[in-house]
């Protein structure tokens, strides 16, 4: 699925003649919307959801800056609506490459990644708040490609995390527009998703060994509602506005993020100790209602967790 493509530059500095090669790939990424009922809770209430492939979010898409992205969004003729692709990492033209698509058809398009950082995507069909809340959302992670530094330092460990307002009644978009009826906030698609201590149901929770440096990717992907990102318990190490390490912030207790906006947060828990931490947004509306997920940093904590190329816990 990578197909390198070397592109050679010649770069003339101080003087002296000498021969930068930077390679970019072509990343392709293939996505079929899904109409489908899924489990919106760790109880396994069904709702009727419209996907990406099937899951909210979406999965994780991962290049590097410069790369190109060759997408393509294939909805099925068993689909009954219109949809629909929009990358905010991408530079293109809202009536082409964003454009809906009919069930029974296909749309291909490419956009090159030229901004590092971490974005939303989402279904940008009509009516789109309807689209976005039923749950066709998800993330484009755009690493640097100058990669880490004493000043973007690695993570020992990375996790997803998006978060969704849940509305049961799911064909009334008229009242997702007046942001009526909303009754929970979706932490990757299930309420309380991460949380055994609000949900005896939750199974899940994030994990970390006691110092490490963990690292999580956030999308309020809210049709309405701002997000306040709080670590209970702990501190924002540094904050990578829209995943750029360009846009930072150190010592944070709290970060707003505006519907649609994507952060990179780190955390480091202290080494001497295992400890929990809370991550919640601290809107009282979201938290009690879904918007909490448990980071548990202990000395077993799983050696896979938050490793993998997947970074969403399932
Ligand atoms: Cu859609």
């Amino acid at each position: 699925m990578y197909n390198k493509l070397s592109v050679s530059t010649i770069a003339l500095a101080m003087g002296l003649a000498s021969i930068q090669v930077v390679q970019a790939k072509t990343v392709e990424v293939t996505m079929t919307a899904m109409e489908k009922m899924i489990e919106i809770d760790n109880k396994g209430t069904q709702y009727p959801a419209w996907t990406f492939d099937g899951a909210i979010p979406g999965k994780v898409v991962r290049v590097t800056e410069g790369d190109i992205v060759d997408f393509t969004l294939i909805n099925p003729e068993t689909n009954k609506e219109s949809h629909a692709m929009d990358f905010h990492a991408a530079e293109v033209d809202v009536l082409g490459e964003f454009a809906p698509v009919k069930p029974g058809e296909t749309k291909h398009f490419k956009f090159k990644a030229k901004r590092a950082g971490v974005w939303m995507y989402h279904c940008g069909a009509s009516v789109m708040a309807q689209h976005i809340a039923r749950g066709m959302y998800g993330v484009i992670i755009v690493d640097p490609k100058e990669g880490y530094s004493k000043n973007f330092p690695k993570p020992d460990r990375e996790y997803v995390l998006v978060q969704g307002q849940y509305f049961p009644d799911a064909d009334n978009y008229k009242a997702m527009l007046k942001n009526e009826g909303s009754e929970g906030s979706l932490i990757n698609g299930k309420m309380f998703r991460y949380d055994p201590v609000h949900d005896p149901n939750a199974s899940l929770v994030l994990q970390s060994k006691p110092g490490e440096r963990v690292r999580i990717h956030y999308v309020n992907a809210n049709i309405n509602d701002s997000v306040a990102l709080h670590p209970i318990a702990g501190i924002w190490d540094r904050v990578y506005l829209n995943g750029n390490p360009r846009n930072q912030l150190v010592d944070m207790a709290t970060y707003g993020l505006a519907v649609s906006e994507a952060v990179s947060v780190d955390i480091v828990s202290p080494a001497d100790k295992p400890t929990n931490n809370a991550i919640v947004d601290h809107r009282m509306s979201a938290a009690l209602r879904g918007a909490i997920t448990v980071l548990m940093n202990k000395p077993d904590a799983d050696p896979k967790a938050g490793k993998g190329d997947d970074m969403i816990v399932h």
